[in-house]
């Protein structure tokens, strides 16, 4: 009789709640199908956390979204219990035998009144379905409910998956180092808006970041200057290792960049028969770039090379390798396509795909290589007549230090000024001409570190554009709208702020 009083208890909380519409929440990025039922799931201390089958990588995600439900409302929700009741109510994440959508990263939310079921055909889906949850758990503190109270979650069903396979940010570390604890950082926010890859910019004129065994000089020499004389910094192998493991967790890809063969000052400085310009090596500090180069026709220079590519790709469980490639501007039209034409091969022997800045396409390359298009729109498309594909960063709208505007506080200007709407309007599939869909792998925004020195400064400039680039990666053209988008992305305050990230509160946009 008690248990029937319960759940008839239970039943009545139910029928009183409030008309909802999923289709109206604030998710970024916007799911590609949305049905709404218009009532809900209440979530409280009686959910638990099913997965089917209890395998190691779902129960991981199971945890994970354990943990974050904990972050957002405080309720500590078991997985997988074998002693919970019959009454209660449950988030089952089921991994799906066969499925007719091939897409990795797809999933399927199916909310009810006593029950959400997740399903994807990989953990790497349901992790993804995992973030679209959390965007819909309300932002309320567990303080102001009562006990019979629950956060509801609008009910209707969801089928999504990406755009493109390719989404992800850069960050320099290279003209400002940027410690792993930010890194982190920087990756639990790119996950919640569904990012997948994170580009790590390793080493620049003023300072290299990665521990190579082989060659210790340069973090020795090349760790220990920043632009503005500050004291730089850089990773060993086991603290990138870490990093390689916290974004893996999230199904985030780190792709280490080593720029070459210019943007090399601080590698020459460590070693100086790298240099290729003639002149004598001294730190670089400032900000101007194209002086350097590697002397690339010395065999001692591709031996050099081989190590680093070796020793880094053997802690990047990721398949790509960015070797750079931009403005090399002492170093001859020929020599730099020799250069580039060789790295692309040990690259490769290291069973990695080379990325490379877009004018790496004049080289003699292989079409398994990768143009990472900035500014040259020509270079994109002969990376596209070759038979490589394309990562669109294109500084007029995805360079996330460029200056909102004139009056912003840090960033360049030389690709123009890029307010939140700019960087937002714009359709990846028509931005060159001549290049569609099936030549992009995907999009990229890079965060150069010129002008930023700590996380603040960082986030000032990331947010909100970074999460507008999420959704352009992910949402398909017909699903974005920047009016639609506008407020969503106001209504972002509450988890950015539970984050403590020190967003631009552009005018723009109605923050919540
Ligand atoms: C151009 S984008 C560069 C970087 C600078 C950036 C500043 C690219 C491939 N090269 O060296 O940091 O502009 O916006």
């Amino acid at each position: 009789v008690l248990a029937i009083t319960a759940c008839e208890q239970k039943k009545k909380k139910i029928i009183d709640f409030p008309k909802t519409d999923l289709a109206k929440e604030n998710m970024i990025p916007k799911p590609l199908k949305i049905n709404a039922t218009n009532s809900a799931f209440g979530l409280d201390q009686n959910t638990v956390i099913h997965t089917s089958p209890d395998s190691e990588d779902l129960h991981a995600v199971a945890q994970y979204l354990s943990d974050k439900i904990k972050w957002h409302t405080q309720l500590d929700l078991v997985v997988n219990n074998m002693s919970s009741s019959s009454s209660d109510r449950v988030i089952l994440i089921k991994q799906l035998e066969g499925s007719d959508n091939t897409n990795n990263e797809a999933y399927e939310l199916t909310i009810s009144q006593d029950s959400v079921i997740l399903s994807a055909t990989t953990a790497e889906g349901a992790f993804r379905g995992v973030q679209t949850l959390r965007q819909l758990i309300p932002e309320i503190s567990n303080d102001t409910l009562s006990d019979t109270e629950m956060w509801l979650i609008p009910s209707g069903e969801i089928a999504d998956h990406p755009n493109f396979e390719y989404r992800g940010s850069m960050l320099d570390v290279a003209r400002h180092f940027f410690n792993v604890e930010d890194v982190k950082k920087y990756i639990d926010l790119l996950a919640y808006y569904k990012m997948n890859t994170l580009h790590l910019h390793l080493t620049d004129d003023q300072g290299w970041r990665i521990e190579i065994k082989s060659w210790p000089k340069l973090t020795e020499i090349g760790g220990s200057s920043e632009v503005g004389g500050g004291p730089g910094g850089f990773y060993t192998q086991e603290d990138y290792k870490d990093i390689v493991a916290y974004a893996a967790k999230q199904y985030i890809t780190i792709i280490p960049e080593v720029d070459m063969p210019g943007h090399t000052n601080a590698a020459s400085l460590a070693y100086p028969f790298l240099n290729g310009n003639g002149k004598k090596i001294e730190p670089h500090t400032g900000i101007e770039v194209g002086f350097s180069t590697f002397d690339t026709r010395k065999d001692t220079v591709y031996a050099f090379i081989d190590d680093v590519v070796r020793e880094i790709s053997e802690i990047t469980p990721g398949p790509y390798f960015h070797a750079g490639g931009d403005e090399s501007l002492v170093t001859k039209k020929a020599d730099f396509n020799y250069f580039i034409s060789r790295v692309d091969k040990i690259v490769k022997k290291y069973n990695k795909r080379m990325i490379g800045w877009d004018e790496i396409v004049h080289a003699d390359i292989d079409t398994t290589a990768i143009a990472q298009f900035w500014s040259n729109e020509e270079n994109a498309k002969i990376a596209v007549e070759k038979g490589m594909k394309v990562i669109l960063a294109p500084g007029k709208k995805a360079y996330l230090d460029m200056k909102y505007d004139t009056v912003s506080q840090y960033g360049l200007h030389w690709a123009g000024y890029i307010p939140v709407d700019t960087a937002y309007i714009w359709t990846p599939e028509k931005y060159i001409k001549g290049i569609n869909k099936e030549h992009i792998l995907g999009i990229e925004a890079p965060l150069w570190s010129e002008t930023i020195t700590n996380m603040e400064e960082l986030e000032y400039l990331a947010f909100p554009r970074v999460i507008g680039h999420a959704e352009l990666g992910w949402s398909t053209e017909e699903n974005r709208n920047w009016e639609d988008y506008k407020v969503r992305v106001g209504n972002q305050a509450p988890y950015l702020d539970k984050m403590n990230v020190k967003y631009y509160p552009s005018k723009l946009i109605d923050w919540k």
